[in-house]
């Protein structure tokens, strides 16, 4: 079957594979595609990265009788890894469209976690594991963070206990893998937990720098296996019942300058030229370069913009395909990608659904997807006729990639008014009052990068899309991008406490303390900064080092 090198690999094309495929190469594996149920019958080692939705994905390994080839492998104790879905179709069912039958190997049925228990869902971000037994692949990450994302989750009883290795509290103790002989499957996301080192040498180093051969005996799981042989790091907690922990993403803006080439640049307030004769857009970096450094110095993700999506139709932008798929191939945490996501009919008359532009996203390397302007739109909709329609480009990809693959940006400007009564929308009391002294605001949701100010504030916003079918909100600010002054903390406090989904919040980070600031006073989940990374004022390790200083729950 291709010998000890080779991992075979269990893909039916429903999302984002394409960093499994790399970390498996990274680690000096060939990689054989299952394309019938004897490939995984004869498989000398297994990864099964579930993706998308388990009804969908039982449908597929049902139909091409591949279902019974995993349960025959399985029980002969052959040496499997499954990845989040991975690890839930091994259950007997879950609830995530009606009831579903799963492959029935472990007792237990998935379900949703509970947001009512004031735990935002999606599970997104970076948390720690309680070991419960020798894992065989787990046996170093004690108290580290790996990755999550999901909203459905298996729960320890009585009747499964005897396979699970570790466990996660997100409101709900979890089930975050199991272990039975050579059979290993993980909730979290290994491929994307980061803390891979790699060397020219073709050699793998431990996080705590020693270096390992690779092992090729350790059949197939080297992913696994070298992820966790990082060492012990005990994080500060607030005692809460989780240790999710709170992300700095790195943003950049991407773009064509005047000369055609893609750059990173940054606006001020959305101004993204020089005021200068040429009046030339800023141009701060190259986009692969620079997602390359920030992984290295700790962003626990990389958010990309194509800040003039709105007008070009990015399948036209081959260059940012291209930076997506050069990207995935170094940097092993979340991707997300946004700009001009939205149904296109380009010169030639061709029509493109969102949903073709969003999976080739996905194709080159995105984990999510970004939505602007056309979230603006159908939010509008939803409002004014109280009908989900299910055809807007946020709805589609939800349903087909889940909710937590998709997220909304919100561009708002700050609007002051003397009374709470003066706006259709909802107001806040502001901290700092307006020039004529106003001490009330709200905050109008612009389209098309700023350009138009559109009938709906942030807050109706978030709770519109929320329904809608978004896993997560952008939480963006004209007034203060690019203006290192700190995040608007009623903005962000407004839009946090209205919706239960994760919050990312974002605009004017220019000092470490801003980043505490916003995850102290807010129920933001994670902050996401620009300027203050490509100027090279602040790295990310130092802003990461500050919040655990003041004890807030990070990933180191
Ligand atoms: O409307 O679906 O095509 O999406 C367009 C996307 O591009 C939206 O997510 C929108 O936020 C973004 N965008 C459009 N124009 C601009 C611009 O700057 N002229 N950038 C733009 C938005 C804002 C942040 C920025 C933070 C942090 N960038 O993402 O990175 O404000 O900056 P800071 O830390 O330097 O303060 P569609």
């Amino acid at each position: 079957n291709g010998g000890d090198n080779v991992v075979t690999l269990l893909d039916y094309g429903a999302g984002n594979v394409r960093s499994v495929r790399n970390a498996i190469r990274k680690l000096g594996y060939d990689i054989k595609d299952v394309q019938k149920p004897e490939d995984i019958l004869n498989a000398e080692r297994l990864i099964f990265p579930g993706v998308g939705a388990f009804a969908a994905a039982m449908d597929f390994l049902n139909r091409n009788g591949m279902a019974e080839a995993l349960c025959t492998y399985i029980e002969n104790d052959r040496p499997f890894l499954g990845i989040c879905l991975g690890l839930q179709l091994l259950f007997e069912s879950s609830e995530e469209k009606g009831l579903v039958k799963g492959l029935g190997l472990i007792p237990g049925v998935i379900g949703r976690f509970d947001s009512s228990t004031g735990f935002r869902v999606p599970h997104i971000g970076w948390n720690a594991l309680q070991i419960r037994k020798d894992a065989g692949i787990l046996d170093d990450v004690c108290g580290q963070h790996v990755y999550f994302v999901h909203s459905y989750r298996a729960m320890p009883s009585d009747t499964n206990k005897e396979w699970i290795s570790s466990t996660c509290d997100y409101g709900d103790n979890f089930i975050a893998s199991i272990r039975r002989g050579n059979v290993h499957a993980v909730q979290f996301h290994p491929e994307k937990s980061g803390v891979y080192k790699f060397f020219s040498s073709g050699k793998v180093a431990r996080m705590g720098g020693q270096i390992l051969e690779m092992n090729h005996s350790d059949v197939g799981l080297s992913i696994v296996g070298q992820f966790l042989h990082s060492k012990p790091y005990k994080t500060a907690s607030k005692g809460k019942a989780s240790r999710l922990a709170k992300r700095v993403i790195a943003c950049l803006d991407v773009r064509t300058n005047d000369k055609g080439d893609l750059v990173v640049t940054k606006g001020d307030q959305y101004d993204v030229r020089e005021h200068t004769k040429e009046n030339e857009v800023r141009n701060l970096g190259k986009p692969v370069e620079l997602a390359g450094e920030y992984y290295k110095d700790g962003a626990d993700e990389v958010t990309f913009l194509n800040i003039t999506g709105f007008r070009d139709f990015p399948l036209g932008d081959l260059p940012m395909l291209q930076v997506l798929r050069y990207t995935s191939e170094n940097v092993f945490v979340p991707l997300t990608v946004g700009g001009g996501i939205r149904d296109f009919t380009d010169g030639n008359g061709r029509h493109y659904t969102s949903l073709e532009v969003a999976s080739e996203y996905f194709r080159s390397g995105a984990d999510k997807v970004s939505i602007g302007s056309d979230a603006v739109y159908a939010a509008e909709a939803y409002l004014r006729t109280g009908v989900k329609s299910g055809k807007s480009s946020l709805e589609q990809i939800s349903r087909v990639y889940g909710n937590q693959a998709v997220v909304v940006s919100i561009d708002p400007r700050r609007v002051y008014i003397k009374n709470p009564e003066d706006a259709d929308f909802k107001t806040v009391k502001v901290t700092n009052p307006g020039p004529n002294g106003e001490e009330y605001a709200w905050y109008q949701c612009t389209v098309n990068g700023g350009r138009e100010g559109r009938p709906i504030g942030a807050y109706e916003l978030a709770k519109a899309v929320e329904e809608l079918g978004a896993g997560e909100i952008l939480l963006n600010c004209i007034d203060c991008d690019g203006q290192g002054k700190g995040f608007d903390i009623d903005l962000i406090q407004l839009v946090s406490d209205a919706v239960t989904i994760p919050v990312i919040a974002s605009s004017g980070a220019g000092a470490v303390e801003h980043f505490s600031e916003v995850c102290k006073k807010t129920n933001a989940s994670a902050a996401l900064a620009a300027g203050i990374f490509h100027r090279k004022e602040i790295p990310i390790h130092s802003v990461k080092e500050h919040m655990l200083k003041e004890g807030i729950e990070v990933r180191m």
